[in-house]
């Protein structure tokens, strides 16, 4: 079979560090099968940028190789483009996108330097898989470039409908470059739908008698495949001795009392002002909850240089003191809210031993965090999901109770239903959703993505 390579915006790492995202180590896994190399960005920002000499590390068959950013790249490239235009118009906020012709170029100029990097390192018969849209124009690049092997691309977060992506200046060159990909892979049935909806509005585009799509003269594959956890792997966590420590101190601290699990990047997306306030709505409800329930918030920072990302933090730290001054008791702590991150075995020690899992986003691609809540319960007795429908995961976790986060109420009165819910019940829901997390894992993920890639 052919080589595979991977080209991402944070690359590897090749072996397990314990902070490694699972879909690391998918990725290294179908990587190893193969033999393949993972091209992108080093983590540095340094003067010579995308000119900087090639950094390469070796395991076995798989090969990394990456190159720095410059400043210039970092603030219009990365913290530009792709983190202030992109990601919030992908994400239907349109109120917080900034369209700035300096961060445009930006990211088109460190596209072309990605392509123009890689090319050399890419043989004849190799199959490309690039992620993300930190790269949506790359596989357009590349082929300027002479690639003719098959190129593939899979986007990470949401499509959003045609209204509010027309809104992105010159959105259609921006999809017209997208269509050299030979397959675009999305997270979900909803996203697949607004893409070709988007083909056929504003592209004059129309599908074909094998399911491709015609549009400004390119045949395209566009299909849903929404991404998985390593599930056994993750459930392995529970056992290992940073996760029992977490577990150990989290029983000392709680004392028989409940607690409530919210685990996010901080991020506009992730509804974390909306989860505060369903749980002050709950303790308002139920004074008799009062004193019993806590929710606990991990959340490492994120794009601190974004201003929009510095300023939700202080909307959670001002919300998480006044629901704390309010409520809060001598030996009672209603929201713990920790800006830092855990490694991840002891945050499935901490999934473990929370009787709720709760996801509030607004708006997301899928969100790993709900199926790992799922993974690391004991399925003796096992926690309850909450989750937003506006995450890809509700399309295909409907044993979770699933939420408007929104309506604080509905919100308050989901987690009230899930913190009294029956044994049985809560054995029926979670053995569903561990069932397809079993069977739609990360491996499973990118060999569907990867065979129709190469059909
Ligand atoms: C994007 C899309 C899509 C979180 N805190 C810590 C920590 N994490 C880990 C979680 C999980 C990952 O980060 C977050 O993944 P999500 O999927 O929830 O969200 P995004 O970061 O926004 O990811 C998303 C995803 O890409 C994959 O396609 O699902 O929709 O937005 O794995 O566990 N990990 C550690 N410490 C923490 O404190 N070690």
């Amino acid at each position: 079979m052919s080589r595979l390579v991977i080209v991402s915006n944070r690359v590897g790492p090749l072996k397990d560090t314990g902070k490694a995202g699972g879909l690391a180590v998918a990725l290294v896994d179908v990587l190893r099968e193969t033999g393949g190399l993972w091209f992108g960005w080093s983590g540095e920002v340094t003067e010579a940028g995308t000119f900087s000499e090639l950094k390469r590390e070796r395991r076995g068959n798989v090969e990394l190789a990456t190159i720095d950013v410059s400043p210039a790249d970092n603030d219009e490239f990365y913290a530009g483009y792709a983190n202030r235009t992109l990601w919030p118009m992908l994400h239907y906020r349109l109120d917080v996108a900034e369209f700035s012709p300096l961060f445009e170029a930006g990211y088109h100029r460190v596209n072309e330097r990605f392509a123009a990097r890689l090319r050399p390192l890419v043989g004849e018969s190799d199959r490309i898989w690039v992620h993300d849209y930190h790269f949506l124009p790359l596989g357009a690049r590349l082929r300027e470039l002479g690639v003719s092997g098959p190129i593939g691309f899979f986007l990470h977060i949401p499509w959003p409908p045609t209204e509010i992506l027309s809104a992105l200046p010159r959105h259609r060159d921006l999809v017209r470059a997208m269509l050299a990909y030979d397959l675009i892979g999305l997270q979900t049935e909803r996203d697949r739908r607004h893409f070709v909806d988007y083909l056929r509005e504003e592209a004059g585009g129309h599908e074909l008698p094998d399911g491709r799509w015609e549009a400004w003269g390119h045949t395209v594959r566009v299909e849903a495949f929404p991404i998985g956890i390593d599930t056994e792997g993750y459930r392995g966590f529970v056992a290992t001795p940073e996760a029992r420590r977490e577990i150990q101190r989290l029983d000392r601290h709680l004392r028989g009392r409940a607690q409530i699990v919210g685990v996010d990047r901080i991020d506009y997306s992730k509804g974390i002002p909306h989860r505060f306030r369903a749980f002050e709505r709950l303790l308002e409800d139920q004074p008799e909850l009062r004193g019993r329930v806590s929710l606990l918030q991990i959340s490492p920072p994120s794009r601190g240089e974004v201003f929009a990302y510095a300023e939700i933090r202080r909307e959670l730290e001002h919300l998480a003191g006044s629901v704390n001054g309010r409520y809060a008791d001598i030996d009672w702590t209603p929201i713990r809210f920790m800006t830092r991150g855990f490694p991840r075995r002891a945050l499935a020690g901490i999934y473990a031993r929370s009787r709720v899992g709760l996801v509030t986003s607004l708006r997301d691609g899928m969100n790993l965090v709900a199926k790992e809540y799922v993974a690391a319960q004991e399925p003796e007795d096992p926690g309850v999901l909450v989750l937003s429908r506006f995450a890809g995961a509700a399309e295909a976790m409907s044993e979770a109770m699933i939420v408007n986060p929104y309506a604080a109420d509905e919100t308050a009165a989901a987690l009230q239903a899930a913190l009294q819910m029956p044994l049985d019940e809560r054995r029926a829901r979670h053995g569903a959703l561990y069932a397809r997390l079993v069977q739609a894992d990360a491996r499973w993920w990118a060999n569907a993505f990867l065979d129709r890639l190469a059909a």
